[in-house]
């Protein structure tokens, strides 16, 4: 079996349709399919673009069909709590705060709220794994797949699916559930030591950093640990992070290649460890969706090679 693995796609539905095209899929009986070949989508299926449903009426077909897996990304995530009422109090799990509707637009736009073609959507999202392993014929693992963030011991202790109960915890600021949802859905981030501060792509003072949880030297540097833009490194301590912050935080070279999307990444793409891809481009900000192209029998480093982007539909 041949695996395509694609990025955060933020409702462009025409950039999609480019992309599996381009990847020799074929749309026949309604569903995008090709023989011998699997897509994998990375999570945030939606928000900002401008056809969602054309998006979600390729994607969802697919995974039905077993023409695709896919994993929940925090936008999912935070559709099921938008659009879900707690049982006892009848609010919604995600406050329709002005900030979250702003954030959430782009969707309601094309799917009304409580609307049944949005609720069938919002369902679906709901049956999408937190996490996945992908594995051949005897059973081996190939490559694994996650939104932002592949933590083992924060997976050992999250289910894979999210049931109503652990939906509720996921959505109370302060629980275990909260924090490991935010971890595998958007990354960890950690806080700098009292004085320091850096700036975000947006010119924004920060003092927390997005950090590379992949990094497995120990001790390790603020500075060698965080994701910062370039030039903002040097303003970050050159003193080793407390490992209480960082131990769940690593990803051997002997582990199976792992999959993300998430990080707004720009340039040329490319693998970042032998073991390591990001696939999200920024497609949802005028950036290319990427694809990598998992061929059977693959073993070794993850090759520059096997991206492929589409610009524009
Ligand atoms: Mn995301």
């Amino acid at each position: 079996m041949n695996y395509h693995i694609i990025g955060d796609i933020h409702g462009h539905g025409d950039k999609l349709e480019a992309l599996l095209q381009r990847l020799g899929y074929v749309r026949k009986s309604g569903c995008y399919q090709q023989p011998g070949a699997r897509v994998v989508f990375l999570g945030d299926f939606i928000d900002r673009g401008s056809s969602h449903r054309r998006l979600l009426e390729i994607v969802r077909p697919m995974v039905e069909a077993g023409h695709a897996l896919a994993v929940m990304g925090n936008h999912e995530f935070n559709a099921v709590a938008y659009h879900t009422r707690h049982p006892q109090t009848g609010q919604p799990l995600r406050p329709h705060s002005e900030k979250n509707q702003r954030q959430h637009r782009a969707f309601l736009e094309e799917y009304r709220l409580h609307e049944a073609d949005t609720r069938a959507v919002i369902d679906w999202f709901q049956t999408l794994p937190l996490y996945l392993e992908v594995k051949d014929d005897a059973g081996q693992v190939l490559f694994r797949a996650i939104h932002a963030c592949w933590s083992a011991p924060v997976i050992a202790r999250t289910p894979q699916y999210l049931d109503a109960e652990f939906l509720q915890q996921a959505c109370k600021r302060g629980t275990q559930a909260f924090r490991d949802v935010e971890i595998l859905l958007k990354g960890p981030e950690i806080a700098l030591p009292p004085g320091f501060a850096f700036h975000d792509k947006s010119g924004v003072e920060r003092q927390h950093i997005r950090i590379q949880w992949w990094n497995e030297k120990r001790p390790v540097s603020y500075r060698e640990m965080a994701m910062v833009p370039s030039g903002e490194a040097e303003k970050l301590p050159d003193q080793p992070v407390p490992e209480s912050d960082i131990g769940d935080f690593s990803y051997g070279p002997e582990e199976p290649p792992v999959f993300f999307g998430h990080y707004w990444l720009t340039g040329q793409p490319a693998p970042i460890g032998n073991n390591l891809a990001c696939l999200d481009y920024s497609a949802g900000k005028g950036g290319p969706l990427v694809a990598y192209h998992w061929q059977e029998g693959d073993t070794g480093p993850l090759r520059a090679e096997r991206f492929i982007s589409v610009e524009a539909g």
